[in-house]
């Protein structure tokens, strides 16, 4: 099966792209291939006859695109090869959408990039979509294809940069960036440079001890320091158009600089000192937290954590180091603030990480559609005052600089649609198009992704799009209420466990009692982290009658009764939802059950059996929370519905 007829690239042939992709010269393709002139005909008559034409210009800029369409030629021009591949998928949406090819357009961010959570032996932390592309049994695949097909995937919505490992990385993985295993890792960096995207591995901070055979990775030992540069040198001999290192140091149990009396910036400039030769990027992880937190403990909070850690080291790290911050304080919560971090590193490169797979929103069984909530926090206004006006939303913070930018955690894996759940292939192209054009609304972009992928009358596009469109908020209203996140299972993070993590050392907790619930969070009573926010943010979140409701749990703790803004009560308001989001799910199914005979069956199919599986796992989570809520505040349903006992 060709596996681009899995996805929204399905309705562009290989003759297209492997007629033009990064071969050198002016003109590219002088004439039009059959499916672009099929695609034409779909077009008034002024273009049918048009002649395609591809551009390199000295003077444009690089990644960026110019689309003309003029005296019947559509001319593609870019300052390199990357960006007429930009400007080829471009023109075959305008094509496809049947609107206006002239455009102008260059990326908003200069690093868009993904990060695989992918193990050796083929296992994918997080992954809900087959096993790895990469790797099996400890080495890299062989004859694969897959990554050929990916790249090209990728290039389509314009991603620059791929993490092919685990952050976490354990000892057989610190090997990547070693013979034998550096070969494969060649051979993938060569597929990947073929559209534009550079590799990226994910590195181990005690490197220096586990490869190099030294009895410290102290990161200001001279030993530790040459050891770095001798290996990244050997990297570049071998690969040199390599990207860089990612990595995750003392965090959840992976080695750091902390444990040699060093600060993040000492770590992190040991090993970026290695790679600045090489012009290549250590992309450094901010997901640094006590994990062995005392739940007794109220002062200690682990949405502070990485703000406390990395604010007062900015400008303190070398020009090839990134700061990479998760979107919100804790963990890819379905609803989480924005991470105070951005803004309040001014002089240092930033880098944002969403997680576009599934971890807790529903696991690639649940839709959940997230470019609505990628939106809300690129939109987000830090008023950081080192902003050059008042307004400093994210979206501006991380597209100012060269080595800025976003990464997002991948949802694919083998399976023969990439991503488990056929719609759960809408977050990964929302994501890259929100990458490369963050002021797309998630409407357009799911309308894009819809029309690209099937081929539905207009009537049951619709249908699609109204399924879709809002399954955050459905998520949202059958999960964890409020903003106070978790409730879920501990360890693999799927459906209802209100307790699981309350009493364990994560640093997760909702300190629900049988007056109320939530976590203060406030500078007077709490711990503290509403007022690291700049202001107006900060009072706006430690103030309780302005703090939003759906954040209220996450910033302070309420009795029951307390009224929110929408005028219900904390309790009405959770039985209300979790009411509702089940509702939703039902009909989220009677929705989808309209396009049977409509869409393929294999696609119709692998979309209803997980729609059956997350009307169980709803149902769940509302008897369960709405039980729960119901035994600690003894306080009924007003609406007298059934909530067991
Ligand atoms: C790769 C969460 C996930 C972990 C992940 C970690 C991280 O805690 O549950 O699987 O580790 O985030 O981002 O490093």
């Amino acid at each position: 099966m060709d596996l681009h007829d899995t996805c929204w690239i399905k309705k562009y042939k290989e003759a297209d792209i492997d007629a033009f992709y990064l071969k050198k010269g002016g003109v590219i393709a002088e004439t039009l291939s059959d499916e672009v002139k099929l695609l034409l005909k779909a077009r008034p008559a002024a273009a049918k006859d048009a002649k395609l034409v591809f551009k390199l210009s000295a003077t444009a800029a690089k990644e960026a695109f110019t689309i003309t369409h003029k005296n019947g030629i559509i001319r593609v021009t870019s300052g390199d090869e990357a960006g007429l591949l930009y400007g080829f998928y471009e023109l075959l949406r305008r094509l496809h959408d049947k609107c206006d090819l002239n455009t102008r357009q260059a990326p908003a961010n200069a690093i868009r990039m993904l990060d695989h959570w992918d193990n050796l032996d083929g296992t994918i932390e997080r992954g809900y979509a087959g096993p790895s592309i990469f790797f099996e049994d400890g080495a890299f695949k062989t004859a694969n294809d897959r990554v050929y097909d990916y790249a090209r995937l990728l290039a389509s919505v314009g991603i620059n940069a791929v993490a092919i490992n685990n952050v976490n990385v354990r000892r057989k993985e610190a090997r990547l960036i070693t013979r034998p295993l550096l070969d494969g890792v060649k051979e993938v960096a060569e597929t990947f440079g073929r559209f534009g995207i550079k590799l990226f591995i994910s590195i181990n901070f005690a490197s220096p001890i586990i490869l190099g055979g030294l009895t410290t990775a102290d990161p200001r030992s001279k030993a530790v320091i040459k050891w770095w540069k001798d290996t990244a040198n050997d990297i570049f001999n071998e690969i040199p158009g390599f990207g860089g290192f990612v990595i995750k140091a003392d965090s959840e149990g992976e080695p750091g600089p902390f444990a040699y009396g060093r600060d993040h910036a000492d770590g992190a400039n040991c090993i970026a000192g290695a790679l600045l030769p090489h012009n290549a990027l250590l992309i450094w992880r901010c997901f640094v937290y006590n994990c062995n937190q005392d739940w007794r403990d109220r002062k200690t909070d682990r949405a502070r954590a990485a703000y406390d850690t990395f604010a007062p080291l900015d400008g303190k790290f070398l020009d090839n180091v990134a700061l990479q911050v998760k979107n919100g304080p804790v963990d890819f919560q379905v609803r989480e603030p924005a991470s105070q971090l951005f803004g309040a590193i001014p002089n240092t490169n930033v880098i944002l990480e969403f997680q576009v797979t599934q971890e807790y929103t529903g696991q690639q069984q649940h839709i959940c559609y997230l470019a609505p909530m990628w939106k809300e926090i690129l939109d987000f206004n830090t008023y950081s005052p080192s902003g050059k006006t008042k307004a400093a939303p994210i979206l501006e913070i991380i597209g100012a600089k060269e080595r800025n930018g976003v990464t997002g955690v991948s949802n694919i894996g083998s399976d023969y649609n990439w991503t488990g759940h056929k719609l759960a292939q809408a977050n990964l192209y929302a994501f890259g198009r929100l990458c490369w054009a963050p002021n797309l609304t998630s409407e357009e972009i799911l309308s894009q992704w819809i029309r690209q992928t099937f081929s539905l009358d207009v009537a049951d596009e619709e249908i699609l799009f109204n399924i879709m469109i809002n399954s955050r908020e459905v998520y949202e209203k059958y999960t964890a209420p409020l903003g106070v996140g978790w409730m879920v299972k501990p360890g693999h993070h799927y459906g209802p466990d209100v307790d699981g993590y309350e009493y364990d050392h994560w640093g997760t907790y909702h300190f629900a009692d049988r007056n109320g619930i939530g976590v203060d969070r406030t500078g007077k009573t709490g711990t503290g982290f509403a007022i690291t926010y700049f202001e107006p943010n900060a009072s706006m979140y430690d103030n309780i009658g302005t703090c939003p409701d759906n954040l209220l749990l996450f910033f302070h703790h309420v009795p029951y009764a307390h009224i929110l803004k929408s005028g219900k009560t904390v309790i009405q308001h959770i039985y209300d939802t979790h009411f509702e989001g089940y509702e939703d799910v039902l009909k989220m199914v009677s929705e989808w059950k309209k396009l049977a005979g409509k869409i393929n069956d294999r696609e119709y199919l692998n979309v209803l059996s997980r729609l059956e599986e997350q009307e169980n796992c709803a149902k769940q989570w509302r008897d369960q929370i709405n039980t729960y809520f119901y035994r600690k505040s003894g306080i009924p349903d007003e609406n007298g519905r059934m909530i067991y006992p």
